[in-house]
């Protein structure tokens, strides 16, 4: 049985997640329009990955007595220029994941909800290898300079690690 305040959170969580889909989704649209085959892939496929994310978050939710809410989600928005434009913006929206599925970690031990504590690490771990690949990808860029983006794009499929799946309550 969740808290209220543990259920609240992880509601927030849902709709974070949901939002984060539809942002690599709209970004993979962007790329897409761009002609980045390559990156539009990366991104459609990452857009999935956070759909499973969120869908995670709802069973574990209603697994543990909750009520998981599907909340209307924002409009993705964002001005980019570029290639590089783009990762960093998805490294900056990773950053702001972490720091709230740290703050899910936080509330659980506050709450002293070990099992909420113990299932919420597959997240903290996801989003460790989440930066990082996406840094991996900005020194690449970093490397081969906007000029040069064809073999870039060609290649970025191989730099994403297999979705691993998260454990159920
Ligand atoms: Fe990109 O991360 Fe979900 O959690």
């Amino acid at each position: 049985m969740l808290s209220k305040k543990i259920e609240d959170i992880l509601n927030k969580q849902i709709e974070k997640e949901g939002y984060s889909s539809n942002l690599y989704l709209a970004m993979a649209s962007w790329a897409e329009n761009e002609g980045f085959k390559g990156i539009a892939d990366w991104l459609y496929a990452q857009s999935e990955e956070e759909r499973m994310h969120m869908l995670k978050f709802i069973a574990y939710v209603n697994e543990r007595d909750g009520k998981a809410k599907i909340p209307a989600f924002e409009k993705p928005s964002f001005k980019l220029k570029n290639a590089k434009d783009l990762f960093e913006a998805v490294l900056k929206h990773e950053h702001y994941i972490t720091a709230s599925i740290n703050e899910i970690m936080a509330l659980t031990m506050q709450e002293k909800d070990f099992s909420s504590y113990n299932w919420i690490q597959w997240f903290v771990n996801e989003q460790i290898e989440e930066e990082a690949n996406v840094k991996t990808i900005l020194d690449k860029l970093r490397l081969v300079g906007e000029n040069n983006l064809y073999m870039f794009d060609r290649d970025i499929m191989s730099l994403r690690t297999p979705a691993s799946n998260p454990p159920v309550a």
